[in-house]
């Protein structure tokens, strides 16, 4: 028989949606990984270090047979190729080490996440940008800052993460399946985040109901540790499989206009009393990025711990606006 097609994959007649990772690290290939696994979109993964993303890209194609997804996954070091993206996914950065102090770090991921959203911004005027680099609130707001986008389409992902691991600790406690647990975390993502236990529930029963007060404070503390936990296994680096499903799990719900309820870094602007910082609130998430931010009644003692956490990330902010980046 005769097959008219051109050899490989034919670009100009693939109408799928586009995702861009840039950072092919461990949460950027994971999350690139699973994305592809979903067929959310075709997949481009971008980083500095010469040949990793064009690999990593590689080994995932070559996987798509056996694991019988439809998309195309491509590494590069060209921003051309990352054009006309709908969604951008922002990991790159460094990690702090020995002798680093956390301003060290923040400088030097603030001119990483500057320049990677200019161009990102340059061949991508329409995309919505899901920045996942550490120290989170205030890396989302610097990509808010550079892009000059609407609050809507320039979004952190932290709570996803944060609420995860406490649905996981909820479900190892009460032994029950995690499809029946639902948890609620919001503020920055750091040690100051605000597990809330009343909006926490088992088949729609808040814990507060079904554990005493010793087991439910464990989980809260075991949640806004979470991150430490795993780093004081790994020791060299940090998590990336909880994460990367939580940044794809945001991802999901915009490529297919979901209209989800879920925890993310959203800029605020009078919401929760807070204006002109990002903070980790329920929002609607869909495909115009955050189309609602859900304002849920605190008590006294969360909304205070609500401020703390929000006087946490207006520190950072005010360190990177006195770097005059922006
Ligand atoms: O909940 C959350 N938001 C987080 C955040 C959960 C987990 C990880 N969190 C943070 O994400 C973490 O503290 C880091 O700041 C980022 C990425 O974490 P990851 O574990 O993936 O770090 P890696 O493995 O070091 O990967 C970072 C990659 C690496 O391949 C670098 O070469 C690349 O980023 N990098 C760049 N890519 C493109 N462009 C530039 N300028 C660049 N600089 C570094």
């Amino acid at each position: 028989m005769r097959w008219s097609a051109t050899r490989g994959i034919n670009k100009s007649a693939v109408h799928r949606k586009k995702i861009t990772v840039v950072g092919a690290g461990n949460v950027g290939a994971t999350a690139a990984f699973l994305a592809a696994q979903k067929e959310l979109a075709d997949i481009v993964m971008i980083d500095v270090v010469e040949g990793v993303p064009q690999g990593k890209a590689l080994d995932m194609f070559e996987s798509s047979p056996i694991q019988g997804f439809d998309a195309y996954v491509h590494g590069t070091q060209d921003y051309a190729d990352t054009a006309n993206s709908d969604l951008v996914i922002i990991t790159a950065g460094i990690a702090r080490k020995p002798g680093m102090s956390r301003d060290d770090l923040l400088s030097i991921n603030v001119k990483i996440v500057s320049e990677v959203t200019r161009k990102i911004v340059k061949h991508s005027p329409d995309c919505i940008i899901l920045v996942v680099t550490n120290p989170l609130d205030a890396m989302v707001y610097t990509a808010l800052r550079v892009s000059g986008f609407a609050k809507q389409r320039v979004i952190g992902m932290a709570g996803v993460l944060d609420s995860a691991r406490m649905r996981a600790f909820i479900a190892e406690e009460l032994q029950v399946s995690i499809e029946n647990v639902g948890a609620c975390v919001l503020g920055g993502h750091g040690d100051t985040m605000v597990p809330l236990p009343r909006y926490s529930t088992m088949a729609g029963i808040p814990i507060t109901e079904l554990m005493d007060a010793e087991r439910v404070e464990a989980i809260c503390e075991r949640t806004a540790n979470g991150g430490a936990e795993i780093v004081s296994f790994l020791k060299t680096g940090s998590a990336f499989y909880a994460p990367g499903a939580s940044v794809v799990q945001m991802a999901e719900a915009i490529i297919k206009d979901k209209k989800r309820i879920l925890p993310c870094a959203a800029f605020l602007q009078g919401e929760y009393g807070v204006d002109g910082y990002y903070l980790g609130v329920p929002c609607k998430l869909g495909g115009g990025g955050v189309e609602a931010i859900i304002e849920l009644d605190l008590t006294k003692k969360e909304a205070a711990a609500l401020h703390q956490s929000m006087l946490a990330v207006k520190d950072l902010v005010k360190t990177i606006d006195a770097f005059g980046y922006f």
